[in-house]
């Protein structure tokens, strides 16, 4: 859905997400190059219709395009009980760190929904639902032993480097 901007570039849309299940707006992520440098707005807007398009998905590029259908499937039905959740587990299932660095940096691109650069707790806690809508919602607590376990530097969140050392660790 390209759409032009004030700078004369065409803008992509990146991401998309709801605040929450069946709720509007939605909030619309665009990406543009302009002279080198990549710019992210964040637009507030209707989403258009839940057939096109799905809450914490890319409009250009869905998960499995990276991770086999299978995989994902298998990887959310192993932690369906909450307080299950084992990051560990969930990313040997997905075969991520056989995968390479490239690629690792794709599923961090999608889970960062917001393409702030970082997962923070609300993406934290819908990383399931990143990989497939059929994932759950991590509990509180798997929320944060998760971000514990990814957040090196103490901020809070969850950087691209940290996530690939995470992966890399599990
Ligand atoms: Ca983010």
């Amino acid at each position: 859905m390209p759409r032009f901007n004030e700078w004369g570039g065409r803008e992509r849309q990146v991401g998309a997400r709801a605040s929450s299940q069946n709720s509007e707006p939605a909030a619309w992520v665009y990406k543009t190059r302009v002279g080198g440098d990549t710019h992210h707005r964040l637009w507030i807007t209707h989403r258009p219709s839940a057939s096109t398009t799905s809450p914490g998905t890319l409009s250009n590029m869905s998960m499995t395009d990276v991770i086999p259908a299978a995989d994902i499937a298998k990887a959310i039905n192993a932690f369906k009980a909450v307080d299950s959740f084992n990051h560990k587990k969930f990313f040997e299932i997905l075969g991520l760190k056989k995968r390479s660095l490239d690629d690792v940096k794709k599923v961090f691109n999608i889970l960062d929904a917001d393409c702030s650069g970082f997962m923070e707790l609300d993406e934290v806690k819908c990383m399931m639902q990143g990989f497939s809508k059929e994932g759950r919602t991590l509990s509180d607590e798997e929320a944060k032993i998760l971000l514990v376990a990814g957040d090196k530097d103490g901020d809070g969140k969850i950087g691209v480097d940290e996530f690939t050392s995470l992966v890399a660790e599990s």
